[in-house]
């Protein structure tokens, strides 16, 4: 067996050398980033207004912020809603509450007025940063919202705002809070391996480890400057790919960040084109409409990409070699990573000689996995699948309020299920074969079937519900319902849909829906998954 595999404990090692991570138990994530100073360069570009954020702006704006949320009333441990699109000012935001050691907790801004009401009660929100469309959709709630302007043109105009004194004074906190990295820093929310969705709980810890093992790591892998990279941001930083890179750890390089505030391919190969974009992190269906742009022009070939990566759901082959044959001169590597690993899992890496763009890639630094057969509990050798496991400093610390769900998740040695199936070549590879886990990826979003199947519940003519990815060709995967009528309603499949729609963020929405005469359960009564997506396929 190869040195990075152990036959006798069924533990993977990374194939990378193991890194130093700070061992100051008193370290939070922003001073993490700022110890790595960079000067003159933009850290954040509005893609369309050009507007820029250098690195000493960004950093006076950070303890700006945090010095004007203090004087708020905000103070370490308070959490502190994120419900905004991409922005540059989206760093300032996150940014300035860690630095502050109260916790961040994002959500897409698209969400409804119940997923925002129950997020808010879950983690016992403080104060919310919106911006002013969605305003409406918070005030309900009664807390307290700080409106964040969408360029600088609107941030003059209203230049007696609160973000503008937030972030405009120059000011720094008299005295900072004693922040340790095992303090709680972010609450992101997915659902697991089962169930509805829950927040995830990330310390200074998995933040600071992320940045190295991911971010740090991967730059120091190539000869190019970081500081000369130029990344586009199109991913949505309330998720945590989108977070990760561009919110937190490409700041710790010097790396420039575009930043696109909404998905536009037009906008994307102009972003490019413009910025000189040397690396462009995607997930599947931006990779095909990318490529499908690309092939029917005789334009741009986009010269300056240096690397596309792309991840979040499977890919396809036929996309990959679209892909390649159309970008030849661009690096393309595909990355791993879950919420709950704080995006840390593995990342493609290629070599002048040895390209492999169907694996998922190598295992991080310092993390280390295992290859479980979920009926046997045996841990598999390379070349054998199982259920991937993975332990580091990147896992979460739990379950937000949920030790069952931690529990069933984290076992007492420090393993994450991650509920995926992958197995590892003889050159130490990984490659994922299947999921086991109940959620369905729409575009790389989370939607946890359990959630919508509430909703569904709640409809007066619903007997029963349960809800199934069915594979897409444009979207990976689409949420389907499987609905029982009460005896006698002639509710539509429409009816449905638009019922769900007005309930979830858009991403939710229930794209189909098969009547049927029941669900197929277990004898306990728990929805059984495999064979509910195997009749809804069979059924559409
Ligand atoms: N292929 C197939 C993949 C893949 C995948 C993830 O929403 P979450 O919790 O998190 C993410 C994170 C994605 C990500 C993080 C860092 C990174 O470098 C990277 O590289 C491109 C991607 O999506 O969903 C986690 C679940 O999403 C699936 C898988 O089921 C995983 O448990 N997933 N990446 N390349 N499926």
């Amino acid at each position: 067996y190869p040195n990075w595999y152990s036959p006798e404990t069924g533990i993977y090692y990374s194939k990378h050398v193991s890194l130093d991570l700070p061992n100051d138990p008193f370290l939070d994530t922003v001073s993490f980033i700022f110890s790595h100073r960079h000067n003159g360069a933009s850290a954040l570009i509005d893609s369309s207004t050009g507007h820029s954020i250098s690195y000493p702006e960004l950093f006076s704006m950070v303890k700006s912020m945090a010095f004007g949320l203090h004087e708020m009333g905000i103070s370490q441990g308070d959490v502190v809603l994120l419900l905004i699109p991409n922005s540059i000012y989206y760093s300032v935001v996150l940014l300035g509450v860690l630095y502050l050691g109260a916790i961040v907790t994002p959500l897409n801004p698209l969400s409804s007025v119940s997923e925002i009401r129950k997020h808010i009660a879950d983690c016992d929100v403080s104060l919310a940063f919106t911006v002013p469309e969605q305003v409406k959709k918070l005030q309900p709630s009664g807390i307290p919202i700080i409106e964040v302007p969408e360029n600088m043109k609107d941030l003059k105009h209203v230049c007696f705002s609160s973000f503008f004194n937030l972030i405009s004074g120059s000011f720094d906190l008299l005295s900072r809070p004693v922040i340790k990295q095992e303090d709680t820093a972010a609450i992101m929310y997915s659902s697991g391996t089962t169930g509805v969705s829950k927040g995830v709980v990330l310390t200074h810890k998995n933040l600071i480890s992320m940045v190295q093992l991911f971010v740090r790591f991967e730059a120091s892998q190539h000869e190019y400057s970081s500081s000369k990279n130029v990344f586009l941001a199109v991913l949505p930083m309330f998720h945590i790919y989108g977070l990760s890179l561009f919110a937190i750890g490409l700041l710790s390089l010097g790396s420039t960040v575009i930043v696109l505030r909404k998905f536009d391919i037009n906008e994307v190969i102009k972003a490019i084109d413009k910025y000189k974009v040397t690396h462009f992190p995607v997930v599947p269906p931006i990779l095909t409409a990318l490529t499908k742009r690309l092939k029917g022009s005789s334009g741009s070939n986009l010269q300056s990409l240096i690397q596309v990566s792309c991840g979040a759901a499977p890919l396809s082959r036929k996309i990959i070699e679209g892909f390649v044959q159309t970008l030849p001169h661009v690096d393309f590597i595909q990355g791993y990573g879950m919420t709950e690993s704080t995006a840390v899992g593995t990342r493609g890496f290629n070599t002048e000689k040895f390209r492999n763009y169907s694996s998922i890639g190598l295992l991080a630094p310092n993390m280390e996995a295992k290859v479980v057969d979920w009926n046997t509990g045996s841990s598999m050798p390379p070349g054998s699948s199982g259920e991937l496991w993975l332990r580091g400093p990147a896992i979460m610390r739990g379950y937000l309020n949920n030790e069952l769900a931690t529990l069933s998740t984290i076992d007492k040695d420090g393993w994450l299920r991650t509920g995926d199936v992958v197995y590892f070549d003889q050159d130490g590879y990984l490659y994922i074969s299947d999921r086991l886990k109940d959620i369905i990826k729409y575009k790389g979003f989370q939607i946890a079937p359990a959630d919508l199947e509430d909703v569904l519940m709640w409809h007066p003519e619903v007997v029963d519900a349960a809800v199934a990815g069915v594979m897409d060709e444009e979207s990976g995967e689409i949420p389907v319902a499987f609905v029982v009528r009460k005896i006698g309603s002639v509710l539509s499949h429409e009816a449905i849909m638009d019922y769900v729609a007005e309930q979830v963020a858009p991403h939710k929405k229930i794209r189909k829906v098969v009547f049927t005469d029941s669900i197929p359960r277990s004898a306990a009564g728990k929805i059984l998954r495999r064979q509910t997506r195997k009749c809804l396929t069979s059924k559409l």
